[in-house]
């Protein structure tokens, strides 16, 4: 019997398709969305935008993924029929608001056309905010101001600007009338779900806990919160669901990729509750690094606890309990711009970011994007040096120190200490970096050979929920570690000052 997981990320929509029998990852598909998808003017995923802090994307552009990769596996010649229930990974915080049709429009979908032309007329809102927009500050300070630390007590994050709340707070305030025509609000995970099921999918307690909604000791949404983020608002959003409900069958539009109708759809969840899986992170004390568009540190949480600076954040795990999630906006953008003004290849980036040293303690703040951790409104990145003066190893050092030192200084409100990371995501191939991070926090650092941790998971929590595969077994046939670095401890004091110094650079305004 197969699985499969589905991850739609912020750049694109990848599958991985495993066979826990016979222990190995029968396919992998891919589709970039600005490679794939040039129609929708989205080159990294979303659109540009004259407000920097507004980041946005067509929906419809996640659907033509969806079933682009799913093409793709069926072109491979993949034995589709013998996928027994499906699972997926959303990037978290997008939603995605459909009006009354949809439910109609959903119910029938038609094998003779796209998902994106029957749902074009279904869209209450044409566009949907994404993890990266910071546009919404003033709503951010409404719900402060009416709730005060009780809203981080409740949700286990403060008012944050990327949270879906906010977000359906602005929309609710600029489109008051398109916002009326709204018949149910979806998170990307929950939206694809939804797709998959033909009927409106419940939203998980993973990637729920990134709305600033969900009350995380009852598990549902708190009343007096989410009226006040928008009236009318209960009514509209999909109840919440432990992360292993059937959430439905598979209909059967998708026969037409060679799948089997009414296979069981497990409830999709949010990329990091997915990494947290497919990582195998679930020990106190193990945190995964997942170095993706966002580069993001997350670990099971033994105690509850939350975050006094407000940049990191509580979620619902997958496998019962909860995590703890820290966010770094610019993760792998950011890689690439540097080395863009390094005028290297990935090959020479990754040499070079090995065979460097750093004994001036440069460091490179890339806040190209807002940051999220810590909060920057404003983008623009710091340096504490003349970066024009420096050959171009230097400035790769400086970043790859500063990104790490981040996620050191940035963890340091949970109570488990980091004793081992687990890393994934395309940057984890970066010999340097691992090695960078081992020394930055002087824990072991594994890899494991898939990088698409997220869709894995996905792929995990479908053979769990639907064919009682419990997660060790899985774990120990997918993700055992492929390399362990060791941290050199004459780093030590190295990267004690360098945090110092970091620090002070941060704190600046
Ligand atoms: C987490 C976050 C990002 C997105 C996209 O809070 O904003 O990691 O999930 O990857």
């Amino acid at each position: 019997m197969l699985y499969l997981g589905i991850d739609s990320s912020t750049q694109g929509v990848k599958g991985v398709i495993i066979d826990p029998e016979r222990k190995n990852i029968t396919a992998e598909a891919a589709v970039n969305f600005g490679k794939d998808l040039p129609q929708y003017h989205s080159p990294n995923g979303f659109l540009e935008q004259e407000n920097p802090l507004v980041r946005q994307s067509d929906p419809k552009m996640w659907l033509d993924g969806l079933e682009l990769m799913l093409k793709r596996f069926q072109d491979a010649g993949v034995p589709m029929d013998q996928i027994a229930a499906i699972s997926g990974s959303g990037q978290q915080h997008g939603s995605v608001y459909l009006n009354a049709e949809a439910e109609t429009v959903l119910g029938n979908l038609n094998r003779e056309q796209t998902l994106s032309e029957q749902l074009a007329s279904c869209f209450s809102r044409k566009l949907s905010p994404i993890w990266m927009d910071r546009s919404t500050e003033q709503e951010c300070a409404e719900l402060t101001a009416q709730f005060g630390e009780q809203l981080q007590k409740i949700t286990g994050s403060p008012a944050t600007e990327r949270f879906t709340g906010p977000q359906i707070r602005k929309f609710y305030k600029e489109q008051p009338e398109d916002y009326a025509k709204t018949a149910k609000i979806h998170l990307v995970s929950s939206f694809l779900c939804t797709v998959l099921i033909g009927k409106h999918a419940p939203i998980d307690y993973g990637d729920g806990a990134g709305m600033n909604l969900l009350d995380l000791s009852t598990l549902d949404y708190h009343k007096e919160i989410t009226e006040f983020t928008a009236p009318g608002l209960m009514q509209k959003l999909p109840p919440a669901a432990a992360s292993d409900t059937i959430a439905g069958e598979l209909v059967p539009y998708f026969e037409k990729y060679g799948l089997k109708s009414g296979i069981p759809v497990i409830v999709w969840s949010g990329d990091n509750p997915n990494s947290l899986i497919g990582t195998g992170c679930f020990e106190p004390g193990i945190a995964g690094i997942s170095l993706g568009t966002s580069d993001t540190v997350f670990a099971t949480m033994k105690e509850f606890c939350t975050d006094p600076e407000g940049c990191g954040h509580i979620m619902g795990n997958p496998a019962g309990g909860f995590m703890s999630l820290i966010c770094f906006t610019n993760g792998s953008l950011a890689r690439e711009k540097i080395r863009e003004t390094a005028k290297v290849d990935w090959n020479t980036f990754d040499t070079m970011s090995a065979g460097t040293e750093n004994p001036d303690y440069h460091l490179l703040l890339p806040y190209f994007d807002a940051e999220s951790t810590p909060l920057q409104l404003k983008s623009g990145p710091r340096y504490n040096f003349d970066q024009t003066a420096e050959p171009p190893e230097k400035l790769i050092r400086a970043l790859l120190e500063s990104q790490a030192l981040s996620m050191k200084l940035h963890t340091s409100w949970l109570k488990d200490p980091i004793r081992k990371i687990r890393l994934t995501g395309g940057a984890s191939a970066c010999k340097g970096f691992r090695q960078i991070i081992a020394d930055t926090f002087q824990a072991e650092v594994e890899t494991i050979s898939v990088s698409n941790s997220a869709g894995l998971g996905a792929a995990f929590r479908a053979a769990n929920s639907a064919g009682k595969i419990p997660f060790p077994e899985l774990i120990s046939a997918f993700c055992s570690a492929a390399e362990t670095v060791h941290p050199d401890r004459m780093m030590q004091k190295h990267y004690e000052k360098a945090l110092c110094i970091y620090k002070q650079i941060e704190s600046e305004r």
